[in-house]
């Protein structure tokens, strides 16, 4: 690890206030020395990170989030914040199991607000921690920091809206890179470029400012003007800005890495008690040039090794993913089928759809963080004749619940494909990004498909199927590489709503969803030289079910199992009892086995699978305990 002589002086934003000014740039490049070297090991947010060290170093020098509150959005960004306050002895443990967190978490520090990890919610946490601490009749400021890719989504407008017109001691710092994940998108996007660099604004600007530095006595002194005046003249120079317009006294845009500067405004805006934005220009990745020169690939980092001269190399080189099989598959569909468009919310890498972007930018949308709005575009292009792909995390299709509800299912006959990447346990990120929920939350939706491929082979089958379809489907689908080695040999081609038998055995039924199907054939096969034989049926759909396949094998069976990497409140283990129970053909035995009532932690994904009993030994023990019992 780096030295961090001056870090080690600071357990708690106390001892960083009280730490000389000049001592600061110092304290930065240890942060941002220390922050590369952990994050090489562990993986994480790279660029975010190191483009904050600053802004984070002077919010905690002028304000005291022991009392004042300080909201991360996304939180991806508060590494150094965890350094900063108390945290610095555990970071190695960064996203490691039983280690900190890589998002924030009041469970380890009251100085962390809010869990979060989806974007565009810090500004209504804020506004709600303000009127709150105003009703309480306490004197706080509540700050939103937040990013130009998050503000541009639904929910954060929604704040603003409501925030402009408020007169609480809310501060909104922008924290403006140009970046979200790939670049920003959208017409505030641009709205931002220009106020960083439209000519004639930056002129206007340095005319005002030139003309109160030549006044005697005042132009020199303005940094230390009362702060009605400074708002005044700012308002002069901003008249016309948006947020102004919105209700919000606008500051800037100013240098986010130049801290004495950082620290002045702050200052000044710390004595305000309205709604405030400050805009800070931040360059991501900086102070490392690696991911200062590629911040779309230090966004979210696997585990590298840096080389001497800060070059990078892979330490991880990866077998084939699910997400390299749908880049594929689905540029191949647009390939021979040009009614096709591609939709992503903000994530084009992380879902594979980069290649489609720069093949046919004109089937490609990237909506900005706005999954609400992607799927009710998809709704729309449906009804125009496309064919809507829409490429998105199960976690945050949470998001867009009442869009398929509203705009997708209950109109007929939209064939809009979901696309849902991480579907499961994804390790690392933790609870905010487990991919739990999908099955449960479209389950009950009328006219709504389910389905999810046991390996590569067949998402690449259901992909085509489902674009073919004609209604909504949900294709779920895990963050982790391919099996492998097959287990399986021959592919029996899809049936809408028709499972697929892996294996015969008189002991019972193992019926397996998506991912689980290879660990419970892999169990199934253990069990069997155990003594326990298990029949394992492949479900490839969720909804519809293989009724008649269930049913048959159902009244023989002594003991049923149900595998899922889901919740199982609502999952698909609830489906088969639902449906064995309105038959009237309830086993004797049934065994749901997937993911409990609870959050699970951060750890990586085989960890979880195996503390959870759903590896392929967890689920043989599972398999062979029922023989004893
Ligand atoms: C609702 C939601 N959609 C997508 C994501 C994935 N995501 C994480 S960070 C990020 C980019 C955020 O950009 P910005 O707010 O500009 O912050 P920066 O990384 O540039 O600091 C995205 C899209 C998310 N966390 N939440």
């Amino acid at each position: 690890m780096p030295e961090t002589p001056i870090l080690n002086t600071i357990d708690s934003p106390e001892d960083l206030r009280k730490l000389a000014a000049e001592d600061l740039p110092k304290l930065g490049a240890e942060i941002r020395a220390l922050l590369t070297e952990v994050v090489s090991q562990t993986g994480g947010h790279l660029a975010s990170n190191l483009g904050v060290v600053d802004l984070t170093i002077a919010l905690h020098r002028v304000f005291d989030f022991s009392k004042d509150y300080l909201c991360f959005d996304v939180g991806h960004q508060c590494y150094a914040h965890k350094l900063l306050t108390g945290r610095r002895n555990q970071f190695h443990t960064l996203r490691q199991k039983n280690g900190i967190t890589g998002f924030p978490n009041p469970a380890e520090s009251t100085q962390d607000r809010f869990v979060t990890g989806h974007a565009c919610t810090s500004i209504s946490c804020a506004l709600g921690l303000a009127i709150a601490s105003r009703l309480r009749g306490e004197e706080r400021t509540a700050v939103a920091l937040i990013g130009d890719g998050s503000i541009g989504g639904g929910l954060a407008f929604e704040a603003l809206n409501h925030a402009g017109l408020s007169k609480e001691n809310l501060l909104v710092i922008l924290n403006d890179n140009e970046m979200a994940i790939a670049q920003t998108v959208g017409a505030l996007s641009s709205y931002l470029t220009r106020i960083r660099t439209e000519p004639a604004y930056q002129k206007a600007r340095k005319e005002m400012k030139d003309i109160l530095n030549s006044i005697p006595l005042i132009g020199p002194q303005l940094d230390r003007l009362q702060d009605t005046l400074v708002d005044g003249i700012k308002q002069l120079v901003e008249a016309e800005h948006v947020f102004t317009d919105l209700g919000f006294a606008y500051y800037g845009p100013i240098d986010g890495h130049n801290l004495p500067l950082l620290t002045r405004e702050l200052e000044n805006l710390s004595k305000l008690n309205h709604p405030r934005i400050l805009h800070v220009i931040t360059r991501k990745g900086n102070g490392f040039d690696a991911a200062a020169n590629d911040p779309e690939k230090f966004h979210s980092a696997a585990p590298f090794k840096i080389l001497p001269g800060g070059e990078t190399a892979e330490t991880d080189l990866k077998r084939k993913s699910y997400t390299n099989v749908i880049a594929k598959s689905l540029l191949e569909a647009c390939e021979g089928d040009d009614s096709i468009t591609a939709i992503t919310a903000a994530m084009p890498s992380g879902t594979g759809l980069s290649p489609i972007a720069k093949r046919f930018p004109e089937r490609y949308i990237d909506v900005g963080i706005s999954e609400e709005h992607a799927v009710t575009l998809a709704g729309g292009l449906a009804k125009g004749g496309r064919k809507p792909v829409v490429v998105i995390y199960s976690t945050f299709i949470q998001r867009a619940y009442d869009q398929i509800f509203h705009d997708i299912c209950l109109q007929p006959d939209l064939g809009v494909v979901f696309a849902l990447d991480r579907a499961g346990l994804v390790g690392a990120d933790g609870p905010t990004h487990h991919g739990l929920n999908d099955i449960a939350l479209l389950r009950h939706l009328p006219r709504m498909t389910l389905m999810a491929p046991r390996d590569g082979e067949e998402l690449d089958q259901m992909l085509t199927f489902a674009i073919n379809l004609g209604g909504p489907v949900a294709l779920r689908y895990p963050k982790c590489n391919l099996p492998a080695k097959p287990l399986i040999k021959e592919f029996q081609p899809l049936e809408l709503g028709r499972a697929e038998v892996l294996r015969e055995g008189k002991d019972g039924m193992v019926l397996a969803y998506g991912a689980m199907v290879y660990p419970a054939y892999e169990a199934a096969e253990m069990a069997a030289a155990e003594g326990v034989d298990l029949t394992v049926v492949n479900l490839r759909f969720a909804k519809p079910l293989d009724q008649g396949e269930i049913l048959k094998r159902a009244k023989k069976a002594k003991v049923i199992y149900t595998v899922e990497d889901g919740a199982l409140a609502g999952g698909v283990g609830s489906a088969v009892a639902e449906f064995l129970a309105d038959a009237g053909a309830f086993p004797k035995k049934l065994v749901r086995l997937g993911i409990p009532d609870r959050f699970i932690e951060h750890a990586s994904r085989s960890e979880l699978l195996a503390d959870l009993h759903l590896d392929a030994a967890g689920l043989c023990q599972t398999f062979l305990a029922k023989k004893q019992s």
